[in-house]
């Protein structure tokens, strides 16, 4: 389980078209309240996550996270729905990186970073093909090649992603994707 858990937060990682700063708040009291909802928030995602994405075929793992982001339900990706993510990832990681092995922080310290000095827009752009400003779910998955294989299983299989049209959206954040993959 552990292990899984630990594939599903390098999975999460990848996936880091997501991520910036935390949202400012008006008070100490709710700034806290605030980042102890958010925490909440992605925990249950993410224990969701870590065990129907193991579970069912890589599509309903990966419609399962952009329904996550996609808070106005629209169907689309956008940068201000990536930063609201980025806040909810940010607050529960200060929660329970006590608690995670060292791979798994080095992930997703990293999409982290990657995110907060890319800017969000960047990467809605790097897969926004119809340039309407937001990431479909069609967008979201055109490197991928979808079968009933569960999402970490796809991932190890290169015949399956297109690493080399992701590098390229990732222009000189490239090597950034090269290091979350490798784990060092
Ligand atoms: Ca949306
Ligand atoms: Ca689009």
């Amino acid at each position: 389980m552990l292990r899984r858990t630990h594939s599903c937060y390098k999975a999460l990682a990848f996936g880091s078209l997501c991520f910036l700063l935390l949202s400012s708040s008006t008070s100490v009291f709710a700034q806290s309240a605030d980042s102890a909802l958010r925490a909440q928030r992605f925990s249950d995602y993410i224990t969701q996550a870590a065990s129907l994405c193991f579970a069912v075929p890589a599509r309903l793992c990966i419609e399962h996270a952009f329904a996550f982001a996609d808070r106005n339900g629209d169907r689309g990706l956008s940068p201000a729905e990536l930063i609201d993510v980025d806040g909810d990832v940010r607050a529960w990681w200060q929660e329970s990186r006590n608690r995670l092995p060292a791979q798994a922080n080095f992930g997703i310290g990293l999409g982290l970073l990657l995110a907060q000095y890319a800017g969000h827009g960047y990467f809605v752009s790097a897969w926004d093909g119809d340039g309407d400003g937001v990431v479909s779910m069609d967008e979201l998955t055109a490197d991928l090649t979808l079968d009933d294989r569960p999402f970490p299983v796809l991932l190890q299989d290169d015949e399956a992603v297109d690493w080399a049209s992701v590098r390229s959206r990732l222009g000189q954040y490239g090597s950034f994707l090269d290091r979350i993959r490798g784990g060092s």
